[in-house]
């Protein structure tokens, strides 16, 4: 019998709303999950990616991830891990720098067995690369095998990598799949295995309207996977459907019959009826005691048919403008530099360089082609349609994934052949490309959230 805890898409360190409270709360709900394991006497935490929200967390987040770590170590509950699309780097994961100090393990083609039942990992893949995928693992003995996978397979919501597919391929066969990226949970049986969703921790964008969880997994002849609910930040989903005639009084009056203390307030107006400035309703409920609102007119949407970007937070309207132009992995690092990175303005200029004439000189001129429409594809969002500023977080999202499956592009390493699963592409696009670092700023929402850039700096030794 082997009993884990399967959670993932914590997103730590996400700044949604640039909200410093919100900040906090996606470290708390994965504190919320170490507590539970450690109360609970589990056999391991299972984490299926985007432990961070971005590839180069904040020092406090860093630190907050570490501590609770420390105590599942001290509680001899191993943290089996595998690297997601919004913290993966190119010069090393944070995985390993927990590994390499006795907090993790990250999971790859060899088992990593815990009472009768063997765990695999599979990192997030872009699409472009899965072809060379072989899905060799090591075989084992134990009574069950599990993979732990990051990425948006079948028969789920955007899925964009077909299970039965890999379940065929593979070479152990597996019981359960335990998965990450789509911040939906939900369970479904493929080829005689059960394949799961964990769901975000956190609500990462307003269109995850329902609860959030973890799943507990138990091997013992059979897979049970049962959901466990998190203690976390208060959303109030306030939809007003205006008549002729209404405004902004009726929408107060049904934001009023909410407990708003604390809460993020996510409001949508259809219908007819008078104009409403959101940021009067915004000031109202936070006048009451919300932590955050924000307001969603969809009838302005719907007579400027040229707008469909809510503009709640600017910077999610330019991810999603910059996601829609279908740019090259080049142009992509360039908007990144001058746009997003923490780059200093004065070197902008110079930076922009280096990185460009590390493309040309690297060869690979596949950098500066337009990128893959699919690659972009979307991220995990909940199915369910929320508000225009979840559409706005999954429009960034993808932009999010568009990023880091260009920039994970191999260069050098996607010439010479196959690409091994997981971990060790990883590795070796890590060593070809030394220097990680580089990156973004939060964005905004889930998988949404964006941030997941991932590309690297690249520095003239590298080349
Ligand atoms: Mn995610």
């Amino acid at each position: 019998m082997t009993r884990v805890i399967h959670t993932g898409d914590t997103h730590i360190g996400y700044k949604q709303y640039h909200s410093p409270e919100r900040r906090r709360d996606f470290l708390d709900a994965f504190e919320q999950v170490v507590d539970h394991a450690v109360e609970d006497g589990v056999d391991a935490v299972v984490h299926a990616g985007d432990l961070f929200h971005d590839r180069r967390p904040e020092l406090r987040d860093l630190l907050g991830t570490l501590s609770a770590l420390r105590r599942l170590d001290e509680a001899d509950v191993p943290f089996l891990a595998v690297v997601g699309n919004h913290e993966s780097t190119r010069g090393g994961q944070w995985l390993d720098l927990f590994e390499s100090l006795g907090l993790a393990e990250r999971l790859g083609r060899e088992p990593r067995v815990v009472g009768d039942t063997a765990f695999y990992g599979l990192d997030h893949v872009p699409k472009s690369r899965r072809d060379d995928l072989t899905y060799d693992f090591d075989p084992s003995d134990a009574e069950h095998a599990a993979l732990v996978a990051h990425g948006l397979f079948t028969p789920f919501a955007h899925a964009n990598w077909e299970t039965e597919t890999f379940l065929s391929a593979s070479n152990v066969a597996f019981d359960a799949v335990l998965l990450g990226d789509n911040h939906a949970p939900g369970t479904e049986e493929v080829n005689d295995a059960w394949v799961t969703y964990c769901g975000s921790t956190e609500r990462a964008s307003a269109s995850e309207e329902p609860g959030r969880g973890y799943n507990i997994v138990s091997f013992d002849g059979e897979v049970d996977i049962r959901r466990k609910s998190l203690d976390t930040r208060p959303f109030r989903f306030v939809s007003v459907e205006l008549k002729d005639g209404e405004g902004v009084e009726r929408v107060r009056e049904q934001v009023r019959q909410h407990d708003l203390t604390d809460a993020v307030v996510v409001v949508e107006v259809t219908g007819e009826g008078d104009p409403v400035t959101p940021a009067s309703i915004e000031e109202f409920a936070t006048d009451r005691g919300a932590l955050i609102a924000r307001v969603t007119d969809r009838r302005e949407l719907e007579t400027e048919s040229s707008a469909d970007v809510s503009f709640a937070d600017p910077d999610d309207a330019v991810r999603e403008r910059v996601s829609d132009l279908g740019l090259s992995t080049a142009a992509l690092d360039v908007d990144e530099t001058i746009r997003a990175s923490k780059t200093p303005d004065s070197k902008v200029r110079q930076e922009v360089k280096t990185r460009v004439s590390a493309l040309v000189d690297d060869g690979d001129l596949s950098a500066f082609r337009a990128a893959e429409a699919d690659d972009a594809g979307p991220t995990a969002n909940e199915t369910d349609g929320g508000t225009t500023e979840a559409t706005d977080a999954e429009s960034t999202a993808e932009e999010g994934d568009a990023v880091a499956d260009a920039t994970t592009t191999p260069t050098a390493d996607s010439a010479n052949g196959s690409t091994a699963v997981t971990t060790e592409a990883t590795a070796a696009e890590a060593d070809e490309n030394a220097d990680p670092d580089g990156d973004t700023e939060d964005g905004p929402a889930p998988d949404a959230a964006p941030d997941a850039e991932t590309n690297g700096q690249f520095t003239m030794e590298d080349f």
